[in-house]
């Protein structure tokens, strides 16, 4: 391991990213300081058990100059450029690395990325899954929850590492290398940090610069048609997927079949399978085209697709109920999340009764407003923005604002009655209300439950 004996790394926030890479560039001899401006009792806990271990740590941190030496800093995803510790980073001289990038520096496995809007950890976990069932020894990390860090320093023994990639992480991207990387898709996310859709299109592209000259990028086939990706794919190869045969993908679905071109029988008939939407059937040809794309041949993950479950808060049925089933999706935290949530459940006539809301993130929620108006019944609004989603969507379906996510269950719950299904698909990040979207994923079960027993 490449060693900082008698450096000294500044580390920029000390939540998982921040705590795992102070821990390892310690272990590879640095002097250490960690830096957050949050001064909580859970954030005093773990700082004691640091400095126990000989880390410099300092909390509450809110000077935005750092005036002392510093060969490196390694900066976390959460923390935004306007912030104390983003405009901290901004004036120092020293070189300032992603915790993706520096982590993955300690990494010695083969690494494939996944980015996109909407799908990312269902396909790194389907990937990962295949790859396991077709016989690799396989970890995923990133965004998905394992900083790459942490892998590093505990060092399992791999032939593949999968990586979850989100626009924060790809902020600061140099040095991040991955065998083979995939963008699924780009829809309005995020834009709250920022600040326009060009910006968030430059950044998830920046992944696929990352690999090396002549390796194929794997690409969602719809995405060709866009000026801003094709400029930044400048003439590089593409694996591309689609879930529409006719497209003229490398990967594609064709008459309830997955499909490679070239191959003359289907890979996987969709009737083997348990998850479903459109998709999921893209998160299913994106993995065959990663796995592809990195020279393994896709029929090995076959089975594993076959055997792959999705994992929990997405288009999750929790409880039933006389007749009303309860849907968690509170993974949906953005619009076109949410409208494929309601293609997935929508019948006719409209039987759904929508719980959404929670933190705005700056982007136009209006493109739903054809599904709401075909499959949702009502909408119980929860969260901060509750009172804008009112206004933006009070025109073409009823909308209630509720207290919490309790009280927006049960009055869904009657609304939805005899036969129907109440959905919580926020399309909304839910820090206002609840510590992540799995807590509030949790709350809604909690409260199906409750009705249920009722
Ligand atoms: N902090 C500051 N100043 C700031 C911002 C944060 O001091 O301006 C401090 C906070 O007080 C806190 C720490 O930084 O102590 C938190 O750091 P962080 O927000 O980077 O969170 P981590 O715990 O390190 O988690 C991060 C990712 N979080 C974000 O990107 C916001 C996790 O993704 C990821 O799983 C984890 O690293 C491991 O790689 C979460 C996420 O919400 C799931 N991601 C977004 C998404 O999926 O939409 C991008």
């Amino acid at each position: 391991m490449k060693s900082l004996c008698g450096q000294t790394v500044l580390v920029l926030g000390a939540g998982a990213s921040g705590l795992a890479a102070a821990r390892l560039a310690q272990t590879v001899g640095a002097r250490v300081i960690l830096l957050d401006s949050g001064s909580g009792e859970a954030l005093q806990r773990e700082a004691e058990v640091l400095r126990s271990e000989g880390i410099d740590v300092r909390l509450g941190w809110l000077d935005p100059f750092w005036n002392a030496a510093g060969d490196l800093a390694v900066i976390s995803p959460g923390i935004t450029a306007d912030g104390v510790l983003g405009r901290l980073a901004s004036s120092l001289s020293c070189p300032v690395q992603s915790e993706l990038a520096f982590g993955a520096g300690y990494c010695p496995w083969p690494m494939l990325a996944v980015t996109g809007t909407n799908g990312k950890t269902t396909t790194v976990e389907m990937l990962t899954h295949a790859l396991a069932a077709g016989g690799f020894c396989v970890a995923a990390g990133g965004n998905i929850g394992m900083p790459l860090s942490a892998l590093a320093l505990s060092r399992p023994a791999l032939d593949w590492l999968v990586v979850e990639v989100s626009s924060f992480q790809l902020e600061r991207p140099a040095g991040f290398a991955p065998r083979a990387a995939a963008l699924l898709n780009i829809t309005p996310d995020h834009l709250n940090r920022h600040g326009n859709m060009d910006a968030y299109v430059a950044l998830k592209m920046s992944l696929l610069e990352l690999l090396q000259p002549g390796q194929p990028a794997v690409l969602n086939y719809d995405l060709l048609t866009d000026e801003r990706v094709k400029r930044a794919l400048n003439g590089r190869a593409c694996v591309t997927f689609s879930a529409d045969a006719a497209a003229g993908a490398d990967f594609y679905a064709h008459a309830g079949q997955l499909w490679r071109r070239g191959l003359n029988e289907p890979l996987l008939a969709l009737s083997e399978v348990s998850w479903q939407g459109r998709h999921n059937v893209e998160n299913a040809l994106a993995t065959l085209a990663l796995a592809d794309s990195a020279g393994i041949d896709c029929r090995r993950l076959v089975p594993g697709l076959r055997s792959f479950r999705t994992g929990a808060h997405r288009m999750s049925v929790v409880a039933e109920k006389g007749g009303v089933r309860f849907v968690d999706d509170s993974k949906a935290t953005n619009v076109d999340a949410l409208i494929q949530a309601l293609d997935v459940f929508g019948g006719t006539p409209p039987a759904i009764a929508l719980i959404a809301g929670g933190v705005d993130k700056g982007c136009s929620l209006d493109e739903a407003r054809p599904q709401l108006r075909r499959y949702v019944k009502k909408v119980f609004l929860i969260g901060a923005c509750k009172g804008r989603l009112a206004a933006s969507w009070g025109t073409d379906v009823p909308c209630e604002q509720c207290a919490d996510l309790p009280e927006a269950v049960h009055k869904a719950a009657r609304c939805a009655s005899p036969q129907g299904t109440v959905l919580l698909s926020p399309a909304c990040a839910s820090q206002d209300m609840f510590t992540d979207y799995a807590h509030r994923g949790r709350v809604f079960a909690d409260a199906a439950a409750t009705w249920s027993a009722i």
